[in-house]
Parts: structure tokens; C-alpha cells; sequence
């Protein structure tokens, strides 16, 4: 027995491989390439993404605009633990399955990309087993209240100057909260990888025809 309380992480989280992450961000990045030579976003994104053009007749760099991206291998959080300072840390440290998973391979599936004028991120469709990993309280925004286990589920991809990362889950909880209320996204056209959706506010959406898989080890980052 541990005559000390376990050490937690900074979060716990899936770990994309290295070889996954690297597909994933250059389908983000070819995502946000199309994205900013559509005539619709194209439109609206002076609006928006206005930090991001000099010249109103350049075509917007997204890449550019979302300046912060993670360093290293992508990740989906969990449980954010705050090396345990986060309420709700030690309960998620201590289920059996938190435990029993730890260090353990699994395939996540990313049914969509998303950008708002915050973050850029995948959205993670999680199994049944996945979500026995997920916590109870992280699927929240006030005042809405709750939302389906899971709904918060994503991979950052980047973030705009002076964005910090935490923001990608809680934009795209705001599309699912506009979902739930009726917003299902206008539909604005086909793009590469599928169907393109305008939530408005600069939120845009794109539902992959072709899901995509990664692999991905759970564990968590001590920094
Ligand atoms: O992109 P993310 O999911 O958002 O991954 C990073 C990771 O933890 C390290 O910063 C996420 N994160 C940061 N603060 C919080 C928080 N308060 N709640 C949930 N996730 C957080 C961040």
C-alpha cells in the first residue's frame, strides 16, 4: 500500500499516436485550407476572422489565425485534474476503470472538425466503453445546464492568440447546445470531407462523410 496519496496529472486524456496525430492535423489543416477559399465563408469571415487579413483581398490563412497548437502528439482530455487541485479528482482517480485502462490502446472515432473564431477542434464520438472514462460534470454550460455524457468530447487543434486551450471543449459544447435548441447548422455546401454546416457567430462545422479513426493510448500528462 502507497504510504503517500497517489501523485495525479496535470489531465488524463487519450493520446493520439504519433502517426495519428500527424494525419489528423494535416486533415485540420487541408480542412481550414478549403474552409477559407469558400464564398460563403469567405463573406462572413471579415467579420470574424478579421485579425487574420492585412489585406481584404488576400485569402484568409486559417492556419495562421489559429496560431497556438499543441506541441507534441494530440490528445483528447478527459478529466482536467490539476495534479488533483481540480474538484472531482480524486473520484475520477480512484474508478476502476480510470484504473484498469490506464496506459491501455484504444480507437477513437472523429465525426467532425470545427472552428469558431476561438478554437479549432475535432469532435470525438465516444463508445459506450469510452464514455465508462468520462466524467459525470465536465458536459456542462451555464445557465443551459447539462448536456448528453460526452458532448464536450474533442481534439484541440488550435487555438487564436490569446485563446487558451480549455476554450475548445466549452465552443463546442455551444454547438451542441445550439442543437439541442433547434440550430442544426445551416447547411452551406459540400467540402472535401463532407457536408459544411454555418451555426452563425463564426461557428462552422463540418460533418465528415468518411468518420475518421485514430489510435490512441489513455494515460495522463504530468507536464
Ligand atoms: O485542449 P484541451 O482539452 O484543453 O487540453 C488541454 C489540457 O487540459 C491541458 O491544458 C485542458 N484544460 C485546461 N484547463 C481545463 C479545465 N479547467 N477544464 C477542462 N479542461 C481543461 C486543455
Amino acid at each position: 500500500p502507497a504510504l503517500e496519496k497517489d501523485f495525479l496529472p496535470l489531465y488524463y486524456g487519450w493520446f493520439l499516436s504519433k502517426r495519428s496525430s500527424e494525419n489528423l492535423r494535416k486533415t485540420g489543416q487541408a480542412f481550414l485550407d478549403e474552409l477559407a477559399s469558400v464564398k460563403v465563408f469567405k463573406k462572413e469571415s471579415n467579420k470574424h476572422f478579421g485579425g487574420a487579413i492585412e489585406d481584404p483581398k488576400m485569402k484568409l490563412d486559417l492556419t495562421s489565425y489559429f496560431v497556438k497548437r499543441p506541441p507534441g502528439v494530440l490528445h483528447c482530455t478527459t478529466k482536467f485534474t490539476d495534479f488533483g487541485k481540480a474538484p472531482g479528482s480524486e473520484d475520477y482517480a480512484q474508478q476502476e476503470a480510470v484504473k484498469s485502462s490506464y496506459g491501455k490502446a484504444f480507437f477513437l472515432t472523429i465525426s467532425a472538425l470545427f472552428i469558431t473564431p476561438r478554437t479549432a477542434g475535432a469532435r470525438v464520438e465516444l463508445s459506450e466503453q469510452q464514455l465508462l472514462l468520462w466524467p459525470g460534470d465536465v458536459d456542462v454550460i451555464p445557465p443551459a445546464g447539462s448536456l448528453p455524457k460526452g458532448s464536450r468530447a474533442h481534439v484541440t487543434l488550435g487555438c487564436a492568440s490569446g485563446i487558451e486551450a480549455v476554450q475548445t471543449g466549452l465552443d463546442l459544447l455551444e454547438f451542441v447546445k445550439l442543437e439541442k435548441s433547434g440550430n442544426k447548422g445551416e447547411e452551406v455546401g459540400e467540402i472535401g470531407g463532407g457536408k459544411l454546416l454555418s451555426y452563425g457567430n463564426g461557428m462552422w462545422m463540418i460533418l465528415l462523410s468518411k468518420k475518421i479513426e485514430v489510435r490512441a493510448i489513455f494515460g495522463g500528462y504530468y507536464g
